[in-house]
């Protein structure tokens, strides 16, 4: 008879890696994982229920809105409210962070950013989506909290992680120290332990990129993309292409075989696409726990610090050897200008 250990059992028992732990945190990561359960929920019956489809309104980000982002923020929001650790939410689906001012928060010392459900222009398709989550700690304990503890660099969070509703339900996260994964039992309705200590390769065959922006991609990644589709076979090239377009799901598959994610700087993206504080420092932060890299293609992902909550990065992230190669040719790229 295999043990199960359920998320539960595993934030307690994990608890034990933080001697002055008093059990907040592992109540946020809970409130979560409850959140994660309802929202895959809905994902699951999507179709079925009238939960697809634009809910006719736009985000801060000036994007349509579709009833599951609009359904998945509420829910987690909700359960941060209720569960009394958060003081603050910083959500791609609001231009302001929500500060949480009640009875039960008022000693709340954590600060949650989160992507309620990102790719969410794969709903209707049916293509797997992802909500992303990072916790720091509030700076200090005086007063209500500022915009400024929100904005810490993402080497400073505590926890970080990211929930991917596809073929199962899984729930990665990582506290610091290395990164474990659960997979929904429906029968049970619980995340259970199923990838434990999860180490990304360090070199892969696999790539991600939208290379429907070739043309607007910098010279260096259009060079790193050409190197991916020679043929060598000492290096196993031509790679192989995947690429879902919900950053969840192309991470997480890269974790387990190991791969490279890019989403570069583009004529229409001058920045990049990808948000720092919600997508990008908590993924940085998993797969750096992972054994891998994230880059903007010159410096450490977790090293940028934030200026705005909903700012945008350029992001190379994944086996570290992979991430190195693209930046080796940004480098050549920039010294030949
Ligand atoms: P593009 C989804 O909208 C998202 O934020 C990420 O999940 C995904 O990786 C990326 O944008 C896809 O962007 O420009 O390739 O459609």
């Amino acid at each position: 008879m295999t043990t199960v250990t359920t998320l539960g059992q595993f934030i307690i028992e994990k608890q034990a890696d933080f001697p002055y732990a008093k059990g907040e945190l592992s109540r946020l990561l809970r409130d979560i994982g409850i959140a994660a359960k309802i929202v895959n929920r809905e994902v699951n019956k999507a179709g079925l229920v009238d939960i697809l489809g634009d809910n006719g309104t736009t985000n801060i980000q000036g994007e349509g809105q579709k009833k599951l982002d609009v359904y998945a923020d509420e829910q987690f929001i909700s359960a941060l409210r209720s569960g009394g650790e958060c003081c603050v939410v910083a959500s791609e689906e609001h231009g302001d962070c929500i500060f949480i001012h009640s009875e039960i928060s008022k000693n709340a010392k954590y600060i949650v950013c989160i992507d309620p459900l990102d790719g969410s222009s794969n709903i209707d398709v049916n293509v797997s989506v992802g909500t992303i989550f990072s916790i720091y700690r509030r700076t200090t304990t005086e007063g209500p909290v500022q915009l400024k503890e929100v904005l810490q660099q993402g080497v400073c969070q505590v926890a970080a992680g990211y929930v991917v509703y596809g073929s199962s339900a899984m729930l990665v996260y990582t506290t610091g120290k290395g990164v474990n994964g659960f997979t929904l039992d429906p029968s049970i309705g619980e995340f259970c332990l199923s990838h434990p200590n999860m180490q990304i390769p360090r070199n892969g065959v696999i790539y991600s990129i939208n290379e429907g922006n070739y043309i607007k991609f910098p010279q260096g990644v259009k060079d790193y993309i050409k190197y991916c589709q020679v043929e060598d076979q000492i290096t196993q090239r031509p790679f192989i292409s995947r690429y879902v377009g919900s950053m969840v799901a192309d991470i997480h598959r890269n974790l387990i075989k190991g791969g490279i994610f890019l989403y570069p700087t583009t004529s229409s993206h001058p920045k990049g696409k990808l948000r720092l504080m919600y997508e990008c420092n908590p993924l940085a932060f998993i797969v750096e726990q992972a054994g891998g890299k994230a880059t903007d293609g010159y410096c450490r992902i977790l090293g940028i610090q934030p200026e705005s909550l909903h700012q945008r990065t350029p992001i190379f992230i994944g086996s570290t050897e992979m991430v190195e190669k693209v930046e080796e040719f940004i480098r050549l790229s920039s010294e030949q200008k």
